[in-house]
Formats: structure tokens, sequence, C-alpha cells
């Protein structure tokens, strides 16, 4: 809104009773933008002024018309390139760029010039000695804004040749409106408690509502990218026919985390300096008892095959409670009910994605705890075949087509093996993960038939979404230090489903 010009304009009316807000901006020397905004803004006031829509239709010059006005006619500039001594055709074109074809053939049939075939390489010479560019002086009449006196034809042809086109310009006639004054009142945006109390609001004038205004967004919430990333995860998994385990509980007991998993009680990772101990409460108490003493005697001194380790199993450790290390002993849980369910033993797809904890040395990409995410297929006669297959449609559904397998210990499959991808984000090949078949000593005391084998690999929710949202600094991503408007901005995850 421009308040002067809007008065300009209410004035101008007082006297005339109608103008077009074209005339209005010659007589301005405004844009005539401005002129429109001003009469907006003047009836967002009220009735003050009447505006009815007009359309003018114009000729107007078109970028090549202009270029034709400045330099000449593309007929008349091949004319001038052609010497006295004459000119080869292919090189009159050469030097006549985009437009010689056309203005050769206008020069042609305007007799300006001609093909002299009595020589060889037949030569272009001109036939007349000077030439009046009429098409140019034409078009300067159009800039000239006397356009409607060209012919009819004329202007078919320009527009033919795109030197003209029909411009469309929309415009208003003003003229007083029922509530018409030379000033603007201000409008109420607020109807207060004052104004319906002492009787003002019915001298006032109030801005219409605009009901087209874009609403402000709400405060709401955002989801920080590792549940994105997690979402995407659980998807694939899904999609894959897994289902997810129970694994609301991050304190679980040694026996669960580590024995039932045939992890030795004096394993270094069950040391304090690896694993954080809980000291309220210090001890689980409640086990299966049968299967408590299967482990403490595949333990101590083996069964199924196996010699066992050959140690005095004490179950004061077994019962020492702890932060997981691992979703592992959840899926031990779960295998364990897998083995002694009503109508026994049914094969079954698991999952989890959930925190665990480890107390390590902590760097930019480790904190004391991490998401596990963790696969678990147990089946009749699975191999270690079976495991590569699934990781390989695991993570060709995550964009990931080139895997590469290391062998690896873990004290709860064999074989075991470390997995690795070439990376096309990173490109490079990097570490993504840990892989192995379950051990007999780890099933059978459970109860599972002797035919049946599990599968199971494991990586961390971090590492890929820190890849993805191109983090580098754990703590920029998960902690006190982190940026809210990281996790506001963060744009939605798509791990690249194939
Ligand atoms: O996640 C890891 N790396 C990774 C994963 C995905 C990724 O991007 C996706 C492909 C698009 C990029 C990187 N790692 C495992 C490898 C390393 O980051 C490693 O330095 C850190 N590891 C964690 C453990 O560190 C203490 C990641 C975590 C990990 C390692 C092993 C398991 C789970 C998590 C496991 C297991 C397992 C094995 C056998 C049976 C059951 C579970």
């Amino acid at each position: 809104m421009h308040p002067d010009l809007t008065e300009r304009i209410l004035q101008h009316l007082e006297t005339a009773d109608k103008v077009d807000t074209l005339d209005l901006a010659t007589l301005f020397a405004e844009d005539h933008q401005k002129i429109v905004g001003s009469l907006k803004s003047i009836q967002a006031h009220g009735e003050l002024v009447t505006a009815e829509t007009v359309t003018h239709k114009s000729l107007g010059l078109t970028d090549e018309g202009r270029a034709v006005v400045e330099h000449g006619s593309h007929e008349a500039l091949v004319y001038a390139l052609v010497p006295p001594e004459g000119i080869a055709q292919a090189a009159l074109m050469t030097a006549g760029g985009a437009n010689a074809k056309v203005g050769f053939s206008k020069a042609m049939s305007h007799g300006w010039i001609l093909v002299d075939k009595s020589v060889t390489p037949p030569l272009v010479r001109r036939k007349v000695d000077t030439i009046t560019d009429v098409v140019r002086n034409q078009l300067q009449q159009v800039a000239l804004g006397k356009g409607d006196q060209l012919p009819a034809k004329e202007v078919a042809d320009f527009k033919k040749r795109k030197l003209l086109q029909e411009t469309t310009t929309k415009s208003f006639v003003l003229a007083r409106g029922p509530e018409f004054a030379t000033t603007l009142t201000k409008l109420e945006t607020d109807l207060t408690v004052e104004m319906l109390a002492n009787g003002l609001w019915d001298q006032l004038k109030f801005k219409a509502y605009n009901f087209d205004a874009l609403g402000a967004p709400p405060t709401r919430g955002h989801l920080h990218p590792l549940l994105k990333v997690r979402t995407e995860f659980r998807q694939i998994f899904l999609e894959m026919g897994f289902s997810e385990m129970p694994t609301n509980n991050y304190v679980e007991s040694s026996f669960w985390n580590f024995d039932a998993l045939y992890q030795p009680q004096q394993h270094p990772a069950r040391d304090a300096h690896d694993t954080f101990f809980v000291n309220h409460p210090a001890r689980s108490h409640k086990f299966p008892q049968d299967y408590l003493e299967r482990v403490k005697k595949v333990h101590s001194v083996g069964g199924y095959g196996s010699k066992g380790y050959g140690y005095d199993w004490k179950l004061e450790e077994a019962q020492k409670n702890l932060l997981r290390t691992h979703t592992t002993a959840v899926s031990a849980r779960m295998l364990y009910k897998l083995a002694n369910q009503e109508g026994g033993f049914k094969a079954a797809k698991y999952f989890s994605i959930d925190k665990v904890f480890r107390n390590e040395t902590l760097d930019a990409t480790h904190l004391a705890e991490f998401h596990q995410v963790e696969g678990v297929i147990a089946d009749v006669g699975l191999t270690l075949g079976d495991l590569i297959g699934t990781l390989y449609e695991f993570f060709r559904k995550l964009g990931i087509t080139q895997l590469e397998f290391k062998p690896a210990y873990n004290p709860y499959t064999e074989p075991s093996m470390e997995i690795f991808c070439y990376h096309p984000g990173l490109a490079k090949w990097i570490e993504v993960g840990n892989s192995g078949v379950f051990r007999p000593e780890m099933l059978l005391p459970m109860g599972l038939p002797e035919n049946v084998n599990v599968i199971a690999w494991g990586l961390s929710l971090e590492r890929p979404t820190m890849i993805k949202y191109g983090i580098n600094n754990i703590r920029d991503l998960v902690g006190p230090k982190v940026d809210l408007k990281m996790v506001e901005e963060g744009p939605i995850c798509r791990l690249d489903h194939v």
C-alpha cells in the first residue's frame, strides 16, 4: 500500500467521474501494479470506490521484434552482407547466423538479391543498389504505440514471424462508491471490551477477515532422526515377515544376558569395566529352575555333545542385575518361550530395535548406550547360507547390494561373521554389523528340537542414522548438547527401499 498514492487516487476521483488505473499509472508516473495494490487497500476499507475490470488487448514487440527495430530486419541484414563481388550462399548463411535462412528467402522474394549460377561455385549478388527496410519501419511504428495503424495482413505476417505478439493487460475503471471519501479511515483489527462497553464499535470500521490467509503453523513435536530411521528399519523387518520382540526391560539379569547365551561367567565382557551392574535391585531370583539347571550343567560339565567350559558355575553370578549389553538377551527369552510354548516349537522370525548399554570407552562415534537392531530366525535345518541370503535381502532393502563377510568370534554363535558393505553414499567399504548361528550349547538347554537352528545378526541404529543425516559426532545426534533445530529440520528418512 502506498499511503500517499491511495489518497491521490481518491482525490483524483473527487473531480473525475471515471478513471482507468492504466491512465492513473501514466498520470502519477507510477507502475500500474502499484496503482492496483493501492486500489486493493482502498477496497479493504469499504465501498469507497467501484472498480470495473477491463481487458486491453494490444500489439507488442517480441524480443526478436525489438532486435529488428534495433538492428534491421533479417532480410536487410542478409542484403548488407552481400559484397559487390558476390558471396557463396554457404558463406552467406554462416555469416548471417540464426536468421540468415529466413533473411535470404525474404531478400530473394523482395528482389533484392539473386543467385548467379553462371559461375562456379554459384554466387549470391545484389540485384538492386539500395533497399528500404519496410519491416523495420513498420515495427518502429508499433514501438511508438501506433500498432493499430498496421494493415491486418502485415500484422498476421509479423505474428507468424514471431516479431509481434498480442498482449492482454487487465486494468480497472474506477468511480466513486457509496462510501466514497478522500481519506482512508483506520481499520480496527480487534473488537475490544471497551468498544462494546462504550458503544464505539458502531462507529468504527473493521478490517475484513482474510479467510484465505494461511494460518500460523502450530508449534508441534518433531521426531528425532533416530526414531525416523527406526521406523524405516521396522518397516523393512515387517516387510520381511518378522515380528517385533518386547524389549521394554533395560534392566536384565546376568542369567538372560550372558549365561543363557552360553557366555562363561569369567568372560571379560561380564566384567564391570564393560557392563553396568545395577545395585538396587542387585539380584534377580526368579528363573525357570529346570532350565537354569541345564544352563549350569552345560557351562560346567558340558552336555549335548559339548564338553562345556569346565568351571564352577555360580548362581550368584547369574543373579546379578545389569543394564542389558545387547538385545540378544531378549532374543534368548523369546527363543526359550518358543521352545516351551503350547503346541511345541514352530518356526519364527523375530526382530528388535532398542537401547543397550556398554561401559566402554567413549569417542566421537560411541557412547555408553546405543540402539541395537537385531534379527533372529528359528527354523528346522537353517544354514549359514540362509543367514547370508537373509543378510543380502535385508541390506538390499537399505539400498546396499555389495556385501563381504569376515569370520569372527562371538561366545554365543558359531560360525560368526562380521558384515561389511560397499556404501555408495560414502564410496567406501564399511563394517555394518555382526552375525552368526547360535550354538547348540545355547539352544538345546532351552528345549529347542535338535534339528532346529537359529541364525541372527545385529547392527546399530546410530551409525546408519549418522551417515543418513551427515552427522560426524554422535553428541550432535543424541545427548544434552543436541541442537533441537537439527531435530525440527531433519528431513524425512527414506532408506532407499528397493
Ligand atoms: O552398525 C554398525 N555399522 C553400520 C550399520 C549400518 C550402516 O548403514 C546402513 C547400511 C545403510 C552403517 C554402519 N556396526 C555395528 C559396525 C560398527 O559401527 C561398529 O563400530 C559398532 N558396532 C556396535 C557395537 O559396538 C560396541 C555396531 C554395533 C553392533 C555390533 C554388533 C551387533 C550389534 C550392534 C551384533 C550382533 C549379533 C551377532 C550375532 C547374533 C546376534 C546379534
